[in-house]
């Protein structure tokens, strides 16, 4: 089993999108192990984006950031690093296939609705950045066994 970090940004929040979006994640069979809200330090967001600083959109991706507080969630599932990156979307939103969250509502490049970690690699390092271990939950999901079955 494989986990995965996602925030759902400040447009998500200001937007009402927050229940749609963890509803979707729901209903796709992924598992609730982490969950809450948090305001994002400068610092937190300078190593969240490493790869974006020194670009010259970063510091108005970092203030949209910061704007309001952010839904952090940790998912569990087979595989859902990559089957949660299909969910969301590509990046630009606009280009984003109809379906996916930033394809069904959002517009945006920049306000484009929730992260999400885009490799295993990345997910063991993303989620420890924002949960604590004992923010993280391990309990038995009874519909787990008709979400898989044997794969
Ligand atoms: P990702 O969120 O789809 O993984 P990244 O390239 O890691 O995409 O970029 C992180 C975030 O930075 C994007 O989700 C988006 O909010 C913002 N961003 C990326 N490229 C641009 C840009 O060209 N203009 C403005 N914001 C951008």
């Amino acid at each position: 089993m494989e986990r995965t970090l996602i925030l759902l940004k400040p447009d998500a929040v200001q937007r009402d999108l927050v229940g749609e979006i963890i509803s979707r994640l729901e209903r796709k069979g992924l598992k609730l192990v982490g969950l809450k809200l948090m305001s994002l330090s400068s610092e937190l967001l300078d190593e969240h984006y490493s790869h974006l600083v020194g670009r010259p959109f970063f510091p108005e991706v970092k203030s949209f950031m910061q704007r309001t507080p952010v839904v952090a969630i940790c998912v569990e599932g087979y595989k859902c690093v990559d089957a949660v990156r299909l969910l969301a979307g590509v990046t630009n939103s606009r280009e984003a296939t109809p379906g996916t969250i930033r394809g069904e509502f959002a517009m945006s490049v920049q306000a484009n609705l929730i992260h999400c970690s885009d490799s295993l690699e990345t997910a063991l390092v993303e989620v420890p950045r924002f949960f604590k271990s004992e923010e993280l939950f391990e309990y038995n999901d009874t519909l787990q066994d008709y979400v898989y079955n044997s794969s």
